[in-house]
């Protein structure tokens, strides 16, 4: 039976490379985004797997409409990868601006909440399956991180709360926490600062968009019964910075 992928922010990134890994393995998918020439570009190179979704995921009304009028096979959601979202900025907190925390907050906690929201009846009714993306932000502050983790932190909590709410329902929930990978999303934090994205990732062998793609495959194709609660990956040059201690003069 061929099952459906939807897959929130398939336009690049962790979400892009999910939907060429689902493709690639027979199954339906549906890749949401903003971008929909991009959606465009993933439709021709997967044909008739793949059903692009166009909206802005903090427009709720636009996310509605647009799922509702898929065609049918594709609403018959079977694994939801709320994987949209994204990270502002890196300065500390009192350095930033409101708006991009609001953005943060909009994109990675409410639209990625109303998604769930929308979607939940019918991965109950098929015993389906939801993987957030969360971060290793949700574990390890650091500093730049204020918003972002936290708003990735919630993205964690969410899914072991689902995980409890969705008790004796058959549907899995996981949480996975990338650390340092090399993507669009060091552009977009940076504002686009090509200079910043290449120091980032010189020299740092960091995880690829495929690496996460398989890890969300093979948290999908578990038997039915194993439930994989939350997943952290880093790559083996990312580690651990410990305490910073201020003393004064
Ligand atoms: C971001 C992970 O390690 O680049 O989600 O801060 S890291």
């Amino acid at each position: 039976m061929t099952r459906t992928i939807l897959i929130s922010g398939a336009t690049a990134g962790f979400g892009a490379a999910t939907a060429r890994r689902f493709a690639e393995a027979g199954w339906r998918v549906v890749g949401t985004g903003r971008r929909a020439d991009r959606l465009a570009e993933l439709k021709t190179e997967l044909g008739d797997l793949f059903e692009p979704a166009a909206f802005d995921i903090t427009d709720e009304a636009a996310m509605i409409e647009t799922l509702d009028a898929l065609p049918a096979p594709f609403r018959s959601v079977d694994l939801l990868v709320n994987n949209a979202g994204l990270a502002l900025g890196t300065r500390p907190a009192p350095q930033t601006k409101l708006s991009d925390w609001r953005t943060m907050i909009e994109t990675n906690v409410t639209g990625l909440a109303a998604l769930t929201h929308h979607l939940l009846p019918g991965l109950i009714e098929r015993r389906g399956a939801i993987v957030n993306i969360a971060s290793v932000a949700a574990n390890w502050p650091y500093s730049g991180g204020n918003v972002y983790g936290a708003t990735k932190a919630f993205v964690q909590q969410f899914s072991l709360g689902l995980r409890s709410d969705l008790h004796g329902k058959g549907v899995r929930v996981t949480s996975i926490e990338p650390g340092l990978c090399e993507s669009e999303f060091t552009l977009v934090r940076t504002g686009g600062d090509q200079a910043a994205y290449d120091a980032l990732y010189k020299g740092a062998n960091a995880l690829q968009p495929k690496d996460i793609a398989d890890t969300i495959f093979w948290v999908a194709t578990q038997p039915a019964h194993v439930n994989i609660n939350s997943l952290e990956l880093m790559p083996v040059s990312q580690s651990f910075g410990g305490f910073q201690v201020h003393r004064e003069a």
